[in-house]
Order: structure tokens, then C-alpha cells, then sequence
């Protein structure tokens, strides 16, 4: 039977030059926000707003701590390893392949007078690598990270200064990649930065700053700085895409009472506000009054307005891992209401219907096909699902294999789901599991919590010979790949 799958669709994988890359001092590469960030082991963790969040005194702590815990400074040595990496993503047929470039390894201060020709020369060789195997490049051009020393001198995208840095970044990478790269992404999962505004945008939120100011103010810099490398990127290279990118949760009312009907609208028109701007090209209606009731007064320069509505991207790629349930109501005893569900930025409560992973991520297969026809519908774009997988324990069996059945059986259902969204009208050009390889988490900086058809053998504590080892889910994800998506 054919598949459903359009000839075109790309199947493959992602990863992020932070997590993966290590070398973080090697060849002229300055430190980046990723850099500093240490390990902190589970019993000894706060809230994940605690985790992802940043001080200016562990800041300078950090980098003046070369020999630290910081798991992202080691990565899984990607950088010397690629050519092994992409023959073994060769191997399952990948046809994408969904990585980022690290800002500080071409601009290492961010303002420097020229890039870095090591930097840049890197990642020539993984592009000419991966035309070597038919792979094409889907690149992230911030993915949670940006040099450390724009976070010093202007507070990261607190600063309109970052808007003219960023766009000389981008406009440095689709000059010197044209023709090697036909898929950009420019900022990773943007909407972070409103909960994590050190992780999304390298703001630091001390004493008495209004969190939500600082975090919406960055935001309209990095939506100015967007869709000016947009349209860079069509001046310089008119064959090229450029996407935007967004973390898609989808959030469910925890009962049919209507306030908890009002909560959850007003949550997934959050989870899009970002997407509203890069594809509409204009401020949602609702942001209006979410400002002013939190004193919010997001300061924009004669032309913004212009340069957000003349500039639109091509096509919109996100991130779905679960789904999780809000309540207007959470203590109310109608509710009985379960514990918040781990591991996750979202206030949700647990879903009755859904198992969780390890991590409290709630399993919703059908989630991503209630988001794809969403989204398709609400910005008339093609979609791209550039992150869905489980981060799981993987154990290593006797005879040395590992059998990931649940990570096959996470990806079967969510790449059905897919199917039947495509089915339903849904122009998807794309798909990259995350993690493809096992690769350090971007929350927890843990090498434990595992997504890889590929194992790393390396610890939280960065023990371990680095050898790569093929999962089960390693040869069933390359039978899928070769019948298109039908052999599930
Ligand atoms: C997304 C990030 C990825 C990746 C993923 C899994 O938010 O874009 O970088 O890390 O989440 O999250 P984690 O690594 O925290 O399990």
C-alpha cells in the first residue's frame, strides 16, 4: 500500500552543538551560556525554574572554573567524532539531519571585528560530510546558547545591541553555508524564554526586575532579530528556507468546568504567542492585556512593526514531547487534584488517561496529531516536527544489547499519529526524532536520561570510553525510514 508519507517527507534526527560537541575551549570557540551551566545531582535539584536559572555571581564563578562539573563543556565529543556519528545516522537512511551551529565558535565574544575561520571551517566539514551520505542539513542558528560575554556586557536579549550582533551572525552562516544548507531554523524553541529566560535569551533576572519585562522585552528583540535574518537570508540565498521555532506542549482543562475550559485556551494562545508574531507578523489580540496586568511595556523602535510584518517564515517547525492538564482550580477538592507532574516547565496536573515518563513527561500520541491539525489550521504553513522522543534509563543487557521497546513504542505511535494528520490535510514536510543520539539534557545536563537510537557510554559524571552502541530501536527506526513511515 503506498505510504502516507509524501515523497517529499524527510525523515531523521536532531541534536544541538551544546549538547553534543564538547571542545568547548578548542580552536578559537569562546565560552557560551551552555558552558556554565553545572551538573546538579537530582537530590540536591530546586524547581526547574531554579535549574535553568542563572546568577551573575555563579556566572563568574563558572567561568573562572575550568575543571567543573559541566557536563555541556564535555558534550559526546561530536566534534571530534562526527564522521563516525553521521555514517552510523547513514546507516539507519537518515535523509535530515537536525543540528546547530555554536555562536560563540564563530563569534566568540559575539562582537568580534571577524569570525572565527576554525569555526567556521567545522562546520564545512560536517556539511560536506553529510552531502557525502545524502543527508541534508537542518540548521538551528541559536540553539540555547550564545556567547557568554554578551550575557556580561548587555544582559543577553535584554539588550537591543543583540539585534544587530545576531543578524551579523546569521547573515556571516548563510553566506559562507549557501549551498550546503537549505533549512534554517533561527532561534530554538523561542517561547522558552519566557520561563527560562537565562536558557532561551541570556537574561539574568536579579533583585527587584520584573521577570515577565525582562522576558517579554527580550523576546521582541530576538522577533525583530528573526525576521531580519529572514529576510538577510532571502537577499543572500533565495533557495534556502527559514523556519522559526516553538515548544509545543499541548495543554489540556483538567475537568469540563468552564473556567478550566478559559485557563486552558488561554495557555495554548500563550504556547503560540511567539508563532503568532514570526508567521502573522503581528502581536496576537490577547498580549495586550496579558502585559498590562503584569506590568509589561515592551519598548519598540519606529519600523519594528514593519520589519515583524514584511518579513514571514517559511515554514514553522516545533518541538512535542507530551501533553499536561491546567485547573482554575488546582487545590479544589472536586479535583482531588494529583500531584504536579515532574520534570516539566508546565503547572500541569497528572492526566488521568496518560502514562508519564520517567521524568513526568505525560505519553499523548494523539496530542501531536490535535497540535499539527491546530497549527496548520491557525497559520496555513508547513509544519516541521524538528523534536519528539523519551528521554528514558536505557540498560545495557548481558549479551551487550539494549532493548529499548518502550522508545519504539513511544516513536510507532507518535509517528502514526502523524500519518493520520497528514491524512487529515496537514502539509508536514518533516520529521527529527530528538536525540538521535544519546547527547547531555538541555534541563537537567544529565547523560542518564536517554533519547538516542544510538547509546554513548558516558555518565552524568563524564565517565565512560564515549563508545557508540546500537540500540533495538537503532534497526527498527531504519526499517521505518525505508518503507516511508509504513513499517511501524
Ligand atoms: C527541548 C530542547 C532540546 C532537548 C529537549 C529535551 O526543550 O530544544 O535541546 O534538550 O528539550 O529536553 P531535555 O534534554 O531537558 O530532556
Amino acid at each position: 500500500m503506498a505510504s502516507v508519507f509524501p515523497k517529499y517527507f524527510l525523515w531523521g534526527g536532531a541534536v544541538a552543538a551544546n549538547q553534543v560537541e564538547g571542545a568547548y575551549n578548542v580552536d578559537g570557540k569562546g565560552l557560551s551560556t551552555a558552558d556554565v551551566v553545572r551538573y546538579v545531582p537530582p537530590e540536591e535539584r530546586g524547581s526547574l525554574e531554579e535549574l535553568l536559572g542563572m546568577t551573575r555571581a555563579r556566572l563568574e564563578e563558572a567561568i573562572a572554573d575550568t575543571e567543573g562539573n559541566y557536563p555541556k563543556r564535555r558534550g559526546i565529543d561530536f566534534y571530534r567524532r562526527y564522521k563516525e556519528d553521521i555514517a552510523l545516522l547513514a546507516e539507519m537512511g537518515f535523509k535530515v539531519f537536525r543540528l546547530s551551529i555554536s555562536w560563540p565558535r564563530i563569534f566568540p565574544n559575539g562582537d568580534d571585528e571577524a569570525p572565527n575561520e576554525a569555526g567556521l571551517a567545522f562546520y564545512d566539514r560536517v556539511f560536506d560530510e553529510l552531502r557525502k551520505h545524502g543527508i541534508e542539513p537542518l540548521v538551528t542558528i541559536s540553539h540555547y546558547e550564545m556567547p557568554v560575554e554578551l550575557v556580561r556586557r548587555y544582559n543577553g536579549w535584554a539588550s537591543r545591541e543583540l539585534v544587530g550582533l545576531f543578524v551579523r551572525y546569521a547573515e556571516t552562516l548563510f553566506a559562507r553555508y549557501k549551498g550546503k544548507v537549505k533549512y534554517w531554523l533561527t532561534f530554538n524553541e523561542i517561547n522558552c524564554t519566557l520561563k527560562a529566560p537565562f536558557l532561551g535569551a541570556g537574561v539574568l533576572v536579579e533583585g527587584e526586575a520584573n521577570p515577565k519585562q525582562l522576558a517579554f522585552q527580550a523576546l521582541h528583540h530576538q522577533f525583530v532579530a528573526s525576521a531580519l535574518a529572514v529576510k538577510r537570508c532571502r537577499e543572500l540565498d533565495g533557495e534556502a528556507k527559514i523556519g522559526c521555532m516553538l515548544a509545543r506542549k499541548l495543554i489540556y482543562p483538567y475537568t469540563c468546568h468552564p473556567l478550566d475550559i478559559l485557563k486552558a485556551q488561554e495557555e495554548n494562545q500563550m504556547a503560540q504567542f511567539c508563532t503568532d508574531v514570526q508567521v502573522r507578523g503581528v502581536y496576537p489580540s490577547f498580549i495586550k492585556r496579558h502585559w498590562e496586568e503584569h506590568g509589561v511595556a515592551v519598548e519598540m523602535q519606529p519600523g519594528d512593526e514593519a520589519i515583524l510584518r514584511e518579513n514571514l517564515v517559511d515554514y514553522l517547525a516545533f518541538s512535542y514531547y507530551m501533553s499536561v492538564t491546567t485547573s482554575a482550580n488546582p487545590e479544589g477538592a472536586v479535583r482531588g487534584g494529583a500531584g504536579q507532574a515532574a520534570g516539566n516547565l508546565s503547572s500541569g496536573l497528572a492526566n488521568p488517561y496518560l502514562e508519564s515518563s520517567e521524568w513526568g513527561w505525560q505519553i499523548d500520541p494523539v496530542g501531536l496529531r490535535v497540535v499539527l491539525k491546530e497549527m496548520y489550521d491557525r497559520y496555513r504553513i508547513p509544519l516541521f516536527v524538528v523534536e519528539n522522543g523519551l528521554g528514558a534509563v536505557d540498560r545495557i543487557e548481558a549479551d551487550g544489547s539494549i532493548r529499548d521497546d518502550y522508545r519504539i513504542e513511544y516513536f510507532a505511535r507518535h509517528i502514526e499519529q502523524m500519518g493520520e494528520a497528514i491524512k487529515d490535510g496537514v502539509e508536514l514536510w518533516g520529521y527529527t526524532s530528538w536525540g538521535c543520539i544519546d547527547l547531555v539534557s538541555a534541563s537537567t545536563s544529565e547523560m542518564r536520561k536517554r533519547y538516542g537510537f544510538i547509546y554513548v557510554d558516558q555518565d552524568d559524571e563524564g565517565k565512560g570510553t564515549l563508545e557508540r552502541i546500537r540500540k533495538k530501536s537503532f534497526y527498527w527506526y531504519k526499517k521505518v525510514i525505508a518503507s516511508h513511515g509504513e513499517d511501524l
